[in-house]
């Protein structure tokens, strides 16, 4: 069998996640290439180190370019923060290797166009490049995407999608580098709310075509960061200004004219990891709750009225996605399994020849989606065409 030799590059919260994936997506289920966690990257030699020990890979280094540049490398994974999101993949992709990104795929328009035109060109080459918006593949809403293509809602008519946490609610949370716009790109809107943007889009099968919305930063000023990473942290000497948006809500308009309603939020209290998503259509609706992930929510209209009403699946079974590889019948996942379906997506793209989604097209398409809403909240939340330079 092929061996896919992986260089992961970023060590923090989402390294610690993908490596679950990498290492558990070939024990679980029957990959047609065996993917091996050769090395991870990181500019602290001393914390990548350990970051290697820990979580299974081979060897660990401090500089991306020489590992990017090895010829016994088939796939670079980059789990870094958003600003050096383009300028490895990009390296990646010329010296011909298979790309995972994370989300979201760049900072600005202007990345991910180059990064999305990098990845054509690679596409020549017979290279594949994603871009991991993992929630995608939670079983509960790769099944409500097929139940809404086989037409179980009708004609979409409305989506309601929301990601809320409220890690920010205390002033004192130290400014990590997801307040900062020269690290992040943007707030709440680009880290969270990307996620719903991608999800409306996927599970509908539309596409955003217009949107109004406005942003804010509630708490203006942090103090410094300590020590931390993903969403928590220690707080320094000092204060620095939050950059970023911590709240957006928009509202958008599919190519369909169906209507949608977003809200990114870290400031919604009692809210820790709540993305959730309503479809509604002329025969139906769907529900799913990230906080509540096995399941979806099921409203059949055409049923007699008598029996009408919200009614929960359990998605839990082997014939539902993903969940053949994983555990008997009636046994739940949790948020990392995502992270392995990722891998068994992409692993089956490169060796298969298919173009595993979401491609980085996909992710560009997102970003013009939050470009569109800050320029809409920029010009008192007036209706905008979701398209890079359109005025
Ligand atoms: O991608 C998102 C992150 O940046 C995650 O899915 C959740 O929110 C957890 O961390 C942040």
């Amino acid at each position: 069998m092929t061996t896919l030799r992986v260089a992961m590059i970023g060590y923090g919260f989402m390294g610690a996640a993908h490596s679950q994936g990498w290492r558990t997506a070939p024990r679980v289920f029957d990959l047609p290439a065996e993917p091996d966690m050769a090395v991870i990257v990181g500019r602290n030699a001393q914390a990548v180190n350990e970051a290697a020990r820990k979580w299974g890979w081979a060897e660990a280094a401090t500089d991306w370019r020489d590992v990017i540049a090895r010829e016994d490398i088939d796939v670079v994974d980059i789990v870094t923060p958003g600003d050096s999101h383009a300028e490895i993949a990009i390296a990646a992709l010329e010296t011909g290797k298979h790309v995972l990104c994370e989300k979201p795929l760049a900072n600005t328009v202007a990345e991910a166009e180059a990064m999305a035109e990098a990845a054509e060109r690679a596409a020549a080459r017979g290279l594949r490049a994603m871009v991991g918006f993992t929630y995608r593949r939670v079983p509960a809403v790769t099944l409500m995407r097929n139940l809404i293509a086989e037409g179980a809602v009708g004609t979409v008519r409305q989506v309601r999608a929301s990601y809320r946490q409220d890690w920010l609610v205390d002033p004192d949370m130290p400014l990590a580098w997801r307040l900062q716009k020269e690290h992040a790109g943007s707030g709440a809107l680009g880290d969270i709310g990307a996620h719903a943007i991608d999800l409306a889009q996927f599970v509908t099968g539309l596409t955003l075509r217009t949107v109004s919305g406005v942003i804010e930063t509630i708490v203006k000023e942090r103090p410094l960061l300590e020590s931390g990473a993903g969403l928590s942290g220690t707080a320094g000497a000092g204060f620095g200004k939050v950059t970023v948006d911590d709240i957006a809500i928009f509202t958008g308009r599919f190519e369909s004219g169906a209507l949608a309603s977003f809200e990114a939020s870290r400031f919604a209290t009692g809210r820790k990891n709540a993305l959730q998503i309503e479809v509604s259509g002329d025969k139906g609706a769907l529900a799913f709750d990230l906080e509540d992930l096995n399941s979806v929510q099921f409203y059949d209209r055409t049923a007699s009225p008598d029996r009408q009403g919200f009614r929960k699946i359990l998605v839990t079974e082997p014939e539902h996605p993903y969940l053949s590889g994983w555990w008997p019948a009636g046994h739940m996942l949790g948020y990392e399994h995502g992270f392995s379906h990722q891998v068994k997506d992409l692993v089956e793209g490169i060796a298969n020849g298919a173009h595993p989604q979401p491609t980085f097209a996909d992710g560009l398409q997102v970003q013009q989606v939050l470009e569109a809403v800050e320029r809409s909240s920029d010009n008192d939340s007036a209706w905008t065409r979701v398209a890079a330079g359109v005025p």
